[in-house]
């Protein structure tokens, strides 16, 4: 298999849409706001990328904003697990802190899908300790 012949870096753990709120940054409570964004785990980062309908008009600009990311994740001592009831109203939410005080709250309604990546992101956090 060809993934065992690349550097772990190289490798493309998963990407897919999901919904994301950033609730903190280096620790400071910021207010919460939902949005869905192209999400992508390669190489211990977790990248959300811009919801290109939150771009301004036209569309190359539109174009442009599919590939900005919003926020970079690093996830090398970071700390995963489902939100408890408070987090949100919402169901099958995760909770996200990293090393540097950012919390983030990861959720999609298909149960499989966030609990496929809840899987990987913990992988990822793992393989990173090791690293
Ligand atoms: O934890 P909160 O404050 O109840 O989160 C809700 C708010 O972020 C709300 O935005 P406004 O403060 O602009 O009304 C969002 O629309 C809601 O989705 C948030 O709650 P949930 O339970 O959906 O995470």
């Amino acid at each position: 298999r060809v993934e065992f012949l690349l550097p772990h870096s190289l490798s493309l753990d998963k990407a897919g849409i999901l919904n994301k709120a950033k609730v903190a940054d280096n620790g400071k409570r910021i207010r919460k706001s939902w949005t869905s964004s192209w999400t992508v785990l390669q190489g211990g980062i977790l990248t959300f990328y811009k919801d290109p309908k939150n771009q301004s008009a036209g569309s190359l600009k539109q174009a442009a904003g599919q590939f900005t990311p919003e926020y970079t994740v690093e996830l090398k001592g970071a700390n995963i697990g489902w939100a408890t009831k408070d987090k949100s109203s919402k169901k099958n939410v995760l909770e996200l802190k990293t090393r540097r005080g950012s919390e983030y709250l990861i959720q999609y309604d298909t149960e499989s899908v966030i609990g496929d990546w809840y899987k990987m992101i913990t992988e990822s956090i793992n393989f990173q300790l090791d690293t």
